[in-house]
């Protein structure tokens, strides 16, 4: 009996040292200790030997089955670290792989201009109001003294929807609908989009314009110098020199232009600023008195001035850009220097 038991342990013994899968294990399992298992078997012919023989051989085939468990066990952990080890090593993720890469976006200079221009009005107390980009001819040119056969109406310069409508070629359409429902005082700046029949290298058909105006009383011309100078300090360098240079616009009287000293020669004279050494930046003047008694305010209590400015053509002058296309034709490597 001792040498049968002996025997069949060995056997088990080596038979588990050289599974190789926790199935293959469990077979091995059952195949000694299961239901009709060699060592069940073992267990269950105890019955058969005489009354004296059993204690001992009870204890042999107890200890080792007790033996086989532990082998199993022992193996079951090895096997299924290897295991482990194994589909980690399946499933390993190469780190040093370059991961997918975003490219990461950035603002468009003229965006970046308009809100540092938006700032320092801000900065000086004015209020954003913007309005629609598709008017009425009333509120785009007849509430601005705009008359109707005056060259800017031609049909060369506007994009028109129908004999009624067009799309707003400057943003005083915004200015006329605040005045005609907020009342004085009123300090409004209004960006957006603006619409001419224009194209070539300092010419979009669709550019970007900031207006801005203040209605209050006893408003004079002094303050529209004060405010401009100060804006022109603010965005181009506080020494940057300003002359305010007589000019005609039907929506103010009188009117004004603003020139900056050119920043490509500093006054010298160049191709940019045609050898005078003065760049426009900017349209202002006093707002008229037509204008007054079209949004109803009171034309001998109130005065105000306004001002006009191409926020391109500020970018370009800012960055030293030649070509207004370049904002429009979304080259990354344009884009990306801003
Ligand atoms: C320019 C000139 C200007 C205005 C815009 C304005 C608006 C109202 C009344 C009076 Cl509601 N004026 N706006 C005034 C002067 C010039 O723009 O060169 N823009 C690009």
């Amino acid at each position: 009996m001792k040498k049968k038991v002996d025997k069949l342990l060995r056997e088990a013994v080596k038979t588990i040292e050289e599974a190789s899968s926790s199935r293959e294990l469990d077979e091995i399992r059952v195949r000694y200790l299961g239901k009709k298992g060699a060592i069940t078997d073992l267990l269950k012919s105890l019955g058969t030997l005489p009354a004296g023989e059993r204690p001992a051989a009870g204890q042999t085939v107890n200890l080792a089955r007790r033996n086989v468990e532990e082998a199993l066990v022992k193996k079951k952990g090895e096997i299924s670290a290897a295991e482990g080890d194994r589909r980690l090593q399946e499933q390993r993720t190469d780190i040093s792989l370059p991961g997918v890469s975003f490219e990461q976006g950035s603002r468009h200079p003229v965006n970046l201009v308009m809100e540092e221009i938006l700032g320092i009005f801000r900065g000086m107390g004015f209020s954003v109001r913007t309005g629609p980009e598709i008017e009425s001819d009333y509120y785009n040119f007849e509430a601005l003294n705009i008359p109707r056969n005056h060259p800017a109406r031609d049909m060369q310069d506007t994009f028109y929807i129908d004999d009624d409508t067009v799309l707003r070629t400057h943003t005083s359409p915004v200015q006329i609908r605040t005045m005609e429902t907020e009342k004085p005082p009123l300090r409004i700046i209004s960006p957006g989009k603006v619409y001419r029949v224009d194209y070539d290298v300092t010419h979009s058909p669709m550019f970007h314009q900031v207006e801005g105006f203040l209605v209050d009383e006893r408003v004079t011309f002094g303050d529209l110098k004060g405010v401009l100078i100060e804006f022109v300090h603010q965005f181009f360098g506080q020494g940057t020199p300003v002359r305010f240079r007589p000019s005609f616009f039907p929506f103010t009287e009188p009117s004004a232009e603003v020139d900056i000293g050119c920043v490509i020669c500093g006054g010298n004279g160049c191709r940019v600023c045609s050898d005078t050494g003065w760049l426009e930046i900017l349209g202002s003047g006093m707002i008229h008195p037509e204008v007054f008694r079209y949004v109803g305010y009171d034309r001998e209590r109130f005065s105000g001035f306004a001002f006009g400015m191409g926020v391109e053509r500020v970018t370009m002058l800012r960055y030293e850009i030649d070509d207004i296309r370049l904002f429009f034709e979304n080259d990354l490597r344009f884009l990306r220097q801003f």
